[in-house]
């Protein structure tokens, strides 16, 4: 892992030396309309990222003084649904026993805050499609805005979660701090799409997340990928009467070219795992890192199916593509932040 972390740090280091770009006008006036607002509020929910549940950490909060009005949710574990029906009882709860004790306060407010992108929006929406759902005001729901980049919610709205007493919560802009001194986690909260692509650039990005990849075992998993292949190419081709490339041929025109598709993400899984099985160096050497890396993004290209004529410009497509199928889950899961083992 000294290999990937030191690549971590070169990168965020590069990126952080251009200034801090993630933090504009916009994120300073959020952060500002949070601050006055937490003291009014009943309960803070912080939430965070759970595949970097330190690095995701809301750092003006860090002091704050009353821990019993406030929780720290991981999100993006894939929550069913059942486990927010879980958590907006759990809220429920908590605001009625906050209630008992502060009766004459009768609409509670409970804020979510966290970095960008942790997904508070969504959180907020299902909370409120779930408290409403048997309400009169069903046919009148609201919708915050829930994207893929950072920086999405520009203002502080309310979302009511349910009645007696009448709870609300409010979806409050990502903020960040306006310094981030550890290089490593500046390179964490981009590749995990708290920071905009271009601060740092998707290719660099990419090279982190392959050095990543290449240091942990969740290619093993993709080895079956491989012999599949081969036992096509042995057995069912020759029934067939195709070869390997005519029948990927025949496969990949049903399709329209869309990195998503199943057979590419089989092809990137297929292709990192025999790039990182075959791999004849140490990918704790940092040159030797890079010399793989450099593999794989030439290997990755035809994977994705972008075309070589595009020169530079196909690296940059491919680095891109392959953030989008890491954010989305399709190449594993993964905790970036090292956890003490007894959290
Ligand atoms: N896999 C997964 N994706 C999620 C989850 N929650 C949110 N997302 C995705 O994460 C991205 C960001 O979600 P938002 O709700 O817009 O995040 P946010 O914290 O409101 O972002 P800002 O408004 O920019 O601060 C979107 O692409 C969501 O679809 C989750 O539990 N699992
Ligand atoms: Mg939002």
């Amino acid at each position: 892992m000294a290999a990937t972390a030191k690549l971590a740090r070169q990168i965020g280091a590069l990126a952080t030396k251009s200034g801090g770009g993630w933090y504009g006008p916009h994120m300073a006036a959020a952060s500002r309309a949070i601050a006055e607002r937490l003291p009014l509020v009943d309960l803070v929910l912080e939430i965070r990222d759970a595949r970097i549940p330190l690095s995701s950490e809301y750092e003006q909060l860090r002091n704050y003084p009353s821990s019993s009005r406030r929780i720290i949710v991981m999100n993006k574990m894939d929550l069913a649904n059942r486990s927010q029906i879980k958590l907006l009882n759990f809220l429920l709860a908590r605001v009625r026993e906050l209630k008992r004790t502060n009766y004459f306060n009768y609409t509670a407010v409970i804020m979510l805050i966290g970095i960008p992108n942790v997904g508070k929006s969504a959180l907020a929406n299902s909370l409120h499609q779930i408290g409403r759902i048997s309400a009169a005001e069903k046919g009148k729901l609201k919708h915050a805005i829930v994207s893929p980049n950072p920086g999405e919610t520009k203002d502080i709205s309310s979302f009511k979660i349910g009645s007696h007493p009448n709870v609300y919560v409010l979806d409050t802009p990502g903020v960040l701090p306006p310094k981030i001194l550890n290089t490593e986690v500046y390179s964490k909260l981009a590749l995990t799409g708290s920071i905009r692509d271009c601060l740092v650039g998707e290719r660099g990005i990419a090279q982190y997340l392959l050095a990543l990849l290449n240091s942990s075992d969740e290619y093993k998993k993709w080895a079956k990928l491989s012999m599949n292949v081969n036992d096509r190419t042995f057995l069912d081709l020759e029934a067939e009467g195709l070869s390997s490339c005519e029948l990927d041929k025949k496969q990949k025109r049903q399709y329209p070219t869309d990195h998503t598709q199943d057979f590419i993400v089989h092809d990137v899984r297929r292709t990192l795992f025999e790039t990182i099985s075959f791999f004849d160096g140490n990918v704790q050497v940092g040159e030797d890192l890079s010399r793989l890396i450099e593999t794989q993004f030439t290997s990755l290209r035809e994977a994705f199916q972008v075309p070589v004529e595009l020169g530079e410009e196909a690296q940059n497509k491919v680095a891109a593509k392959l953030l989008n199928l890491f954010r989305t889950g399709r190449l594993g899961h993964y905790t970036l932040d090292s956890l003490p083992w007894h959290t």
